[in-house]
This record gives C-alpha cells, sequence and structure tokens, in this order.
C-alpha cells in the first residue's frame, strides 16, 4: 500500500493492534458458540444447539464488523488462527455457565479497550466500540436469563427437556439474535 495511505489512518499502532485482539476474542467467542452448539445437538438439545449455533453466526459479524472498521481506518486486520476450543462439556448447565463467564470477560475486554481508546483521543474508534458497549450488555442479561431457567425448573425429572424448550422463548423467541450489527 502506497505510504500516504497509511499515513491517513486515524489508528495509532497501540489501537490497530488492540483491536486486532478483539477481532481475535470476537472469533473465539464464535468459535465458543459453535462448539457448544454441537456438543448440545450431539446430546439432543436441539433448541439449545440452535440458540448456540444461531449466536456463533452472529459472533462472527461481530469480528467481520471489526475486520471492515480497521481495514477502512487505514489499518490490517488479520485474520486470527483460533485454537484450543473447549469441546467437551459435562452438563447443559455448564455450556451456559461458561457462556455467561465468557461473555462478562468479552464485556471486560470490550471496556478496556473502549477506555484506552478515549483516552488516546481516538475518538473515531471510541464511537465505533460505543455499538459493542450495547451488544455486551444485552449479551449478559440474555446469559444470565437462560441460568435463571435452569434454578426456575429445575434440572429434575423432565426439567432438562423443559429447560430446552424454554430456552427457545428466550430473547423472544428469536433464538438469541439480538439487533443485526449496523454496516461500517
Ligand atoms: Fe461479540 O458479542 Fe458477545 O462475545
Amino acid at each position: 500500500m502506497k505510504a500516504i495511505l497509511t499515513k491517513k489512518t486515524s489508528l495509532i499502532k497501540e489501537i490497530e493492534g488492540k483491536l486486532n485482539e478483539q477481532i481475535r476474542l470476537e472469533g473465539t467467542s464464535s468459535q465458543y458458540y459453535l462448539s457448544a452448539a454441537s456438543w448440545c445437538e450431539k446430546e439432543g438439545y436441539q433448541n439449545s444447539a440452535e440458540f448456540l449455533y444461531t449466536h456463533a453466526e452472529e459472533e462472527r459479524m461481530h469480528m467481520m464488523k471489526l475486520i471492515r472498521y480497521v481495514n477502512a481506518s487505514g489499518g490490517y486486520a488479520i485474520a486470527p488462527e483460533i485454537t484450543d476450543i473447549k469441546t467437551d462439556f459435562h452438563s447443559l448447565r455448564e455450556v451456559f455457565e461458561l457462556t455467561l463467564e465468557h461473555e462478562i470477560a468479552v464485556s471486560r475486554a470490550i471496556n478496556n479497550l473502549v477506555d484506552f481508546c478515549f483516552k488516546a483521543k481516538d475518538f473515531a474508534s471510541f464511537q465505533f466500540l460505543q455499538w459493542y458497549v450495547a451488544e455486551q450488555r444485552e449479551e449478559e442479561e440474555l446469559s444470565r436469563r437462560v441460568i435463571e431457567i435452569f434454578d426456575i425448573i429445575g434440572e429434575e425429572g423432565q426439567g432438562l427437556w423443559m429447560i430446552d424448550q424454554e430456552i427457545a422463548n428466550v430473547a423472544g423467541g428469536t433464538g438469541g439474535v439480538i439487533d443485526p450489527p449496523p454496516a461500517v
């Protein structure tokens, strides 16, 4: 790329690096959801599997949106290599508890990134990331709601079957899709 084009970037190198870390994290989220979905499908939790497959696609969109932003800003988005995804789960409850833990970790990463952009006066990235702030808040709420279902229904007897049925209704029966990300 010609030097003048890279000079135009509003991204300082450090923020470009941090955005690339976030790209990796969104890709990791997508692969985690995919793995969890496949485990649920294997175990016969069909509604949970659909919910998680849909979410895997959503997380991939989050990654793509970041990739497009970094490149549109004159940086270079690196397609992440993602390994060591958990593939074995002990229970349906564990799947969703790990999901909540993961979403909390992603929220913290987004908050740190937003804080860094603000302090570096990269207000374009700061503004771009506001969508992720709102998205994480909604996703955490969604994950908490799913775990509440376990406590309300209970896992004894037909409880797990009922929990799996109820998961289909979470997020208004949309399978967990909240808002499509706006175009960059
Ligand atoms: Fe990317 O939304 Fe959660 O992780």
